[in-house]
């Protein structure tokens, strides 16, 4: 099939996923043409499959507001017509759907073809952005007129019919790990560095943005710290991160405490922790907390939206309440002081990591590409 992927390009779990999802769809045989206005970080792979697309947005004085969604679905249009794409596949509804939808419309004036495109809905299109006044009605329309519509858990699914008058099966399709990619041996003398006299290592990951509670990291941490050595490794960028260094000052952790920022090498990182924190206010699914599993890091996260879903409780990791430092806190004590506890859930995250392995859930993709893609690709 030939196959448009839209995404965020950046850091953020709805891009890697789609990224992800394209390469391996791309290692299938199936043509992949990424549009979006940066190259995908995670697209670090040369392959004759993958076509890279940029959107670029025109500028004028007149333009406080560069108007992305016109030049994003000017770009589809191009590249459904100029190289016969099958359909398309938008990942994160605002303003991709919509954009898709302008672009459907536009080809079928042109062209008289129809072409499907499959919206993804990931998180905070539906649970915090997608739900302002200034963006449902748009979203609501947008997500309708697709003709498929998945969300990442079931969580996801139920907040959208919650928020939104959906009129059409919003179908379940997890998001998925790269077993192999997290199949890493730990590098002694990394672990070295981070902790010289073997203390354990922390690791949280994440764009920093309120939703994540990253200050939550810090607490649980600097709790932690007082029964057992330890150091913190936080890895991403955003807008916490100066209110997260005063804090780490304020407590007096910066021996202790490592801002790494962004990193492509995330298996890198995690097959050297031994705990991976999450103690967002919300998570449609927490693909930063799977990947972790796959590198056999237990989770310690919030009980919110899909992670309950992922990380099960007293097996794979510990969940408590949004904003309960304490309890995990606690958790955190119980499972770094424990070496035998410690190895069971190692290996229970690993093995729930399995389950999403991405051989798992590629052919689901294709199995609903398959029923609205033209005739001839069956052929
Ligand atoms: O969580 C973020 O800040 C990034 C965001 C995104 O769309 O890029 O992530 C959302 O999509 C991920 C991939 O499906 C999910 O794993 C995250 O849980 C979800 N984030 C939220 O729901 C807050």
């Amino acid at each position: 099939m030939r196959i448009g992927i839209v995404c965020y390009p950046t850091f953020g779990g709805s891009g890697v996923l789609a990224t992800e999802l394209g390469k391996a769809l791309a290692d299938k045989g199936h043509s992949v043409h990424f549009i979006t206005y940066q190259q995908p970080v995670r697209l670090n792979i040369f392959s004759a499959n993958i076509y890279y697309h940029e959107v670029r947005v025109p500028t004028y004085p007149l333009f406080d507001y560069p108007p992305y969604e016109v030049a994003l679905a000017s770009t589809m249009v191009d590249v459904i017509l100029n190289h016969d794409l099958d359909l398309l596949h938008v990942h994160y509804a605002i303003p991709h759907a919509s954009a898709a939808y302008m672009a459907q419309q536009i080809v079928k004036q042109k062209s008289g073809r129809n072409i499907p495109f499959i919206t993804t809905l990931h998180g905070t299109d539906i649970t915090l952005v997608g739900k302002s006044k200034m963006y449902e009605p748009v979203v609501t329309f947008s997500i309708n007129e697709s003709n498929a519509i998945t969300a990442v858990s079931n969580n996801l699914r139920d907040e959208t019919y919650k928020s939104f008058a959906i009129t059409k099966e919003i179908e379940v399709i997890y998001n998925f790990v790269d077993l192999k990619r997290f199949d890493k041996k730990p590098i002694d003398a990394f672990r070295k560095v981070i902790a010289p006299n073997e203390e354990k290592i922390v690791v949280h990951a994440s764009n920093f943005r309120k939703v994540k509670r990253v200050n939550d990291v810090i607490q649980v941490f600097a709790g932690l710290r007082q029964h057992v050595p330890s150091k913190l490794l936080l890895v991403g960028d955003g807008p916490e991160r100066p209110v997260m260094e005063t804090l780490v000052k304020t407590l007096d952790l910066q021996d202790d405490v490592r801002f790494l920022g962004k990193q492509e090498q995330i298996e890198e990182i995690y097959v050297i922790s031994d705990l991976f924190l999450l103690p967002s206010e919300y998570e449609s699914f927490g693909l930063a907390a799977l990947e972790a599993m796959a590198a056999k890091v237990p989770v310690i996260s919030t009980n919110a939206g899909g992670l309950p879903e992922i990380n099960i409780h007293g097996k794979t990791g510990f969940m408590a309440n949004v904003g309960d430092t304490k309890t995990m806190t606690e958790q955190a004590i119980a499972l770094l002081s424990d070496t035998e506890l410690h190895a069971q859930f190692k290996t229970a995250a690993f093995e729930q990591a399995q389950q999403y392995d991405i051989q798992n859930i590629i052919p689901v993709y294709e199995k609903l590409y398959g029923r609205f893609c033209r005739m001839e690709c069956y052929a």
